[in-house]
């Protein structure tokens, strides 16, 4: 007799390779992307699909969400969720599940690696290297990290683990959040402004999405000031790219390191031209640990959901329903 193995519309290829394959082992997967005509194959197949497979990058626009009317959970790769669409899901009654958790230490990890290649030249010192210019001159002297002031915008998970980080280079730690964090040992001010007056180092930590965009706007650079450094590994959306490449080419800020962008995969031109930017293409939870771990996770989410009805890490407004 055959087994019915429920059927799974995957948004498109995901991050990691061996996920699709093990996707297409445990369930009837059919990816959109791959499909010669993704729209039409909605229209016709859209009602046989109560489960999804997406992740943070991807997203899942409304469009898509409208097309399925029998969608019951969409299982996300990522611990973001502003690129799904909160309101057509929420129409639908769908829950999400996501990945939180696993993915704090690789962030942090790298949000340290852009702060110590920004104050310290390292990334624009290679290509010093490369150039032959070392024997024709020196590099220039740069910025000490240890023991420096670390503002932390969003003091979440990731924003947490950074601040342990902070403690091993000696750094005082201070942060703004929507409200102080319940036992949390770093000062908080309650404004963006304040914090960043007061930081050497700015690190985003904070979610995506309307409530943040543009928080680090030109005023917030002005009040990092001339000594100061900016990292970004959460979204690209909580800064206006246009007034950080103002800031940088201009030296209203030291320099920064960033891993997100407005319009990925496409960062503002102006910042290639810059030597004090640090620039990746959205690394930061990409290592094989972690992102075996998000895998799992995803699978482990949509067994949880058809099994019980509930996923075991679920978006909080899905939660809320
Ligand atoms: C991933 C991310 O690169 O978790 C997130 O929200 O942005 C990153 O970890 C992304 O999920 C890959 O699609």
């Amino acid at each position: 007799m055959a087994t019915t193995r429920p059927r799974v519309l995957q948004y498109g290829k995901m991050p990691l390779t061996q996920l699709d394959a093990e996707l297409a082992q445990a369930y009837e997967v059919s990816i959109l992307s791959e499909q010669p005509d993704p729209e039409r194959f909605l229209a016709e197949h859209g009602g046989q699909f109560e489960y999804a497979v997406t992740s943070a990058a991807m997203g899942l626009p409304a469009g898509v969400v409208d097309a399925l009317p029998n969608l019951k959970f969409v299982s996300s790769f990522g611990v973001g969720f502003d690129a799904l669409d909160k309101d057509a899901l929420l129409r639908r009654g769908a829950r999400v599940g996501y990945t939180p958790g696993v993915l704090d230490d690789c962030v942090a990890d790298l949000a340290f690696a852009l702060l110590l290649d920004a104050t310290r030249g390292l990334s624009e010192s290679d290509r010093f290297v490369r150039r032959g210019d070392w024997s024709q001159s020196r590099f220039g002297i740069r910025t000490r990290a240890s023991g420096k002031r670390l503002g932390i915008l969003g003091m979440g998970r990731i924003g947490s683990t950074v601040a342990r980080r902070a403690s091993g280079f000696d750094m005082e730690v201070a942060y703004h959040n929507r409200r102080p964090v319940e036992g949390s040992p770093h000062q908080y001010l309650p404004s963006l402004l304040e914090l960043a007056r007061w930081a050497d180092i700015l690190v985003i930590t904070a979610a995506g999405g309307e409530g943040t965009r543009h928080l680090v706007n030109a005023e917030v650079l002005a009040a990092l000031g001339p000594q100061g450094f900016l990292v970004n590994v959460a979204r690209g959306s909580v800064v206006d790219e246009a007034a950080l490449a103002d800031a940088l080419e201009n030296k209203r800020i030291a320099g920064a390191g960033l891993d997100v962008f407005e319009d990925e995969p496409r960062p503002l031109p102006a910042l290639l031209a810059l030597d004090n930017v640090v620039l990746a293409p959205h690394i930061a939870s990409g290592t094989h640990e972690t992102r075996r771990a998000m895998a799992d996770l995803v699978l482990h989410n949509l067994q949880q959901f058809i099994a019980t009805g509930r996923p075991a890490a679920e978006v909080p407004w899905s939660a809320a329903q």
